[in-house]
């Protein structure tokens, strides 16, 4: 028997606060969106009711326009900043007042799979507000309609303080309305966190779109950082996909044309951003109209998603190698000995497990099973080797931030 298995489990039960799951305790004292959708997938794997209890528990948050926040804070706590005070938002149950990577519906299709027969009264009321959110995201995020949806705060992208929003971020003044007060540097060492200039730049957003009232139009017109993410967009893909399949299963014709209809639009419009020259696919920064070109690991996400001719697959994973020649731990979150390169700190270096479990789906997708096999065997070799961390040094496999982490507990149940 494998005693790391138990003790992933045993991470998921103390980080249970009451039917959903936090982060790891004291520095993420809530409910996190698309970290929840990854525990809902571990929890499926040996306790479906808990994982429905997972989704369901975050859908409480979620609002009259379709929203699903990226925090929602079902019970006080003074560990973590910003609280919702700070975001002043109008849901009858506190929450943010931004989203995150909509990995929900790639849970809840793998949920529904794993409860069997039965299971449908269940996932129904799921389903709809799965596909609420992703009217959502497709009428608030891509009101041009482009088939590529627009991130109005790093904290959207799941991936905080990535090089890739470097320059769009830059933009963003630093003045706020809202004392910053940062409680994350007390729980980690801060060369691990996002420096203080990144915090105050963040919350001047925050404070933009409470004057906006959360009214999506408006912030869309208030934004200093709109970015047409890849990252986000390959996962709503993916998402879209299993949701479409939803809705053919439960005899949704109406609702499972419009869902194929996003789909090849998104398709096509993600397939776009293939650069050969980069041999990686790329965000667009729509207040400059430019590429971001910053070389980090959401380059590599669209393998979720796209089927790809076998010479862009093989150009994108002979790049992968190259990334990962020489490390401890794949995949780096942004290009190894690049100017931007911070091994140890958070998004600009280190190797995660829950985007390493993405990057080995789409590998698989795309026919390179090989490289599949080796990142998922490194990724459980690091995580048995220094505990279920928050995220990994590539150099030194060191693990680093918070202990103790949910979603790498549920990464390694799914992926061992
Ligand atoms: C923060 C909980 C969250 C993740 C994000 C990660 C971090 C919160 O932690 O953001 O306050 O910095 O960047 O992806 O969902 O694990």
């Amino acid at each position: 028997m494998n005693m790391h298995i138990d003790q992933a489990k045993r991470i998921l039960a103390q980080n249970d606060r009451g039917g959903y799951t936090v982060p790891t305790d004291r520095l993420y004292p809530f409910q996190w969106n698309w970290d929840s959708a990854f525990v809902a997938m571990g929890f499926a794997l040996y306790d479906t009711d808990r994982a429905y209890r997972e989704l369901e528990r975050l859908v409480e948050g979620q609002w009259a326009d379709g929203m699903i926040p990226h925090i929602v804070f079902h019970a006080p706590s003074e560990t973590y900043f910003p609280g919702p005070d700070v975001w002043h938002t109008k849901h009858a149950i506190p929450t943010s007042g931004i989203t995150q990577p909509p990995v929900f519906a790639i849970a809840l299709r793998k949920l529904h799979e794993a409860a069997g027969k039965g299971a449908e009264a269940r996932t129904l009321p799921l389903y709809e507000a799965a596909l609420k959110w992703h009217r959502w995201w497709y009428s608030a995020r891509d009101p041009d309609g482009t088939g590529l949806v627009a991130l109005l705060h790093p904290w959207e992208s799941g991936s905080d303080n990535s090089p890739a929003w470097d320059i769009a971020l830059a933009r963003v003044p630093t003045t706020t309305d809202t004392l910053v007060v940062r409680k994350d540097t007390g729980h980690v060492n801060a060369d691990m966190r996002p420096r203080d200039e990144d915090y105050r730049r963040f919350i001047h957003l925050v404070d933009t779109y409470a004057a906006c009232g959360w009214d999506p139009a408006k912030q869309w017109e208030k934004a200093s950082f709109k970015v047409a993410e890849i990252q986000t967009t390959a996962i709503l893909l993916k998402a879209g996909e299993d949701l479409e399949h939803l809705a053919s299963l439960f005899d949704r014709t109406e609702e499972a044309i419009e869902i194929a209809a996003f789909n090849d639009r998104t398709r096509k419009a993600l397939m776009a951003q293939w650069r050969p020259e980069l041999a990686r696919f790329v965000s667009r920064d729509l207040i400059s109209g430019e590429d971001v070109e910053a070389a980090t690991q959401a380059g590599f996400i669209p393998l979720l998603s796209l089927d790809l001719d076998k010479q862009v697959a093989d150009a994108l994973v002979s790049e992968m190698k190259a990334w990962s020649k020489d490390l401890k731990v794949a995949f780096p979150t942004t290009k190894p000995g690049i100017a931007s390169w911070e091994p140890k700190r958070y998004w600009r270096g280190p190797a995660w497990a829950i985007i390493n479990w993405l990057l080995i789906d789409g590998l698989k997708r795309n026919g390179h099973t090989a490289v599949a096999e080796e990142l998922r065997k490194s990724t459980l070799a690091a995580i048995e080797t220094e505990g279920f961390a928050e995220y990994f040094d590539p150099v030194t496999g060191q693990g680093c931030g918070g202990l103790g982490f949910s979603w790498t507990a549920a990464a390694y149940l799914w992926l061992e």
